[in-house]
């Protein structure tokens, strides 16, 4: 697509889903640096995501994580999203905080454990029910330490059974998100380790079940836009958990140590009709600001997964298709590296314009004296944080 209007077009109806926990207090194992202004309660975390999608324009939606994210009243919560100009997105659940679950959830060889866990996320439904909110993601912290520890085969079916229950309970237009991850906090196995076992329950429970792709949650080296290609080839790719890893799950910026392949995922979200909102992709963001001001650095995430959108959006189709026909290895290639290679940053501030944004919404946003107005604020009561 190399039509500047068709591509300005596309990056207009782009949507990207900002965590909730990307506004708390978050970062390592190590140590979480406080900062202040930190909002105390989901109220004021919905209220800072607002504050993105008012100068990006495409962040429209909040994804919540329970029990972070409780609150006595949810339909209050969906309205006060609502009166912010935004809403509540993906319900993602947490099968990891409690001492029950230490040698696993829904895979646990006791069946109390795994009732609870499976009443965790009956009760995560209630919240998308109560909310709007069509999609609830699944991550398992599950998987053993030691070779022997447990048996790999009735954890899976345990995994079948407990997801099962789950999908049972799924309303009509209500999705299950199922994310996987190669390791942490399991060092030995993980009970979803990778993409095709996520799929492969996935194409098991039927057509609401899809599978995330976190992008920091894979091997060093690993095609990551291979594994896109083939689940939307498949059909089965429902959402992203965008950030950026240099080493492991670092949960850094989305675009910031890689911005190439962040390019090459979009390249191919573009080939296999993930942009539409038909396709039902949702992007997220899952990421964590340990030491860079929140609000900014979701602001500037949002932008790296634009730019790279509109990048992918100026891939020249019919050169390319030509040169990979003629098997022209040289041609395309620089065909791809010729949309990689442009600046977007003009197009992007003219989309803004036509919008009625501010073309550099980091400096809109750095102008108004709302980082100032939280911290003075938000003074007394907890910070919002991990368990929290
Ligand atoms: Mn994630």
């Amino acid at each position: 697509m190399t039509d500047r209007t068709a591509v300005k077009a596309a990056l207009a109806s782009q949507r990207i889903e900002l965590p909730s926990w990307a506004f708390g207090n978050s970062g390592t194992r190590f140590k979480v640096f406080a900062q202040a202004g930190v909002p105390r309660d989901p109220f004021e975390k919905i209220a800072d995501a607002a504050q993105v999608h008012r100068y990006t324009g495409v962040a429209p939606t909040v994804s919540l994580h329970i029990p972070w994210d409780l609150v006595d009243d949810y339909h209050k919560l969906a309205s006060h999203a609502e009166s912010l100009g935004v809403r509540i997105g993906v319900i993602n659940s947490n099968t990891f905080q409690d001492n029950d679950y230490m040698l696993g959830s829904v895979t646990h060889a006791d069946p109390a454990v795994r009732r609870k866990a499976v009443d965790h996320l009956f009760a995560c439904v209630d919240v998308m029910d109560a909310t709007g909110s069509p999609d609830l993601k699944l991550w398992f912290a599950d998987g053993t330490n030691y070779p022997g520890q447990d048996d790999f085969r009735a954890r899976q079916d345990r995994l079948a059974e407990s997801l099962s229950k789950v999908y049972d309970r799924l309303g009509d237009g209500q999705r299950m998100l199922l994310e996987y991850k190669l390791f942490e906090p399991a060092f030995y196995h993980t009970d979803v380790p990778d993409w095709g076992t996520s799929f492969a329950h996935c194409v098991a429970l039927g057509e609401k079940a899809k599978v995330v792709v976190d992008t920091g949650h894979h091997a060093p080296g690993t095609n990551i836009e291979f594994i896109v290609a083939m689940l939307l080839r498949a059909g089965k790719l429902g959402a992203f958990d965008f950030n950026s890893r240099f080493y492991a799950d670092d949960d850094l910026m989305v675009g910031s140590a890689d911005p190439f392949q962040l390019f090459r995922i979009m390249h191919e979200v573009v080939r296999g009709g993930g942009l539409s909102a038909s396709s039902g992709v949702n992007f997220m963001l899952d990421q964590c600001h340990n030491i860079e001001p929140k609000i900014p650095a979701q602001i500037r995430s949002v932008m790296n997964v634009q730019e790279a959108t509109a990048k992918a959006l100026l891939v020249d189709w019919p050169a390319l298709s030509a040169a990979q026909q003629a098997g022209d290895v040289l041609g395309a290639n620089a065909v791809l590296m010729d949309a990689y290679n442009t600046d977007v940053r003009p197009l992007l501030v003219e989309l803004r314009q036509e919008q009625g944004l501010d073309p550099d919404p980091m400096a809109a946003y750095a102008r108004t004296d709302y980082a100032t107005k939280i911290v003075n604020e938000r003074v007394g009561g907890h910070q919002a944080g991990w368990g929290a």
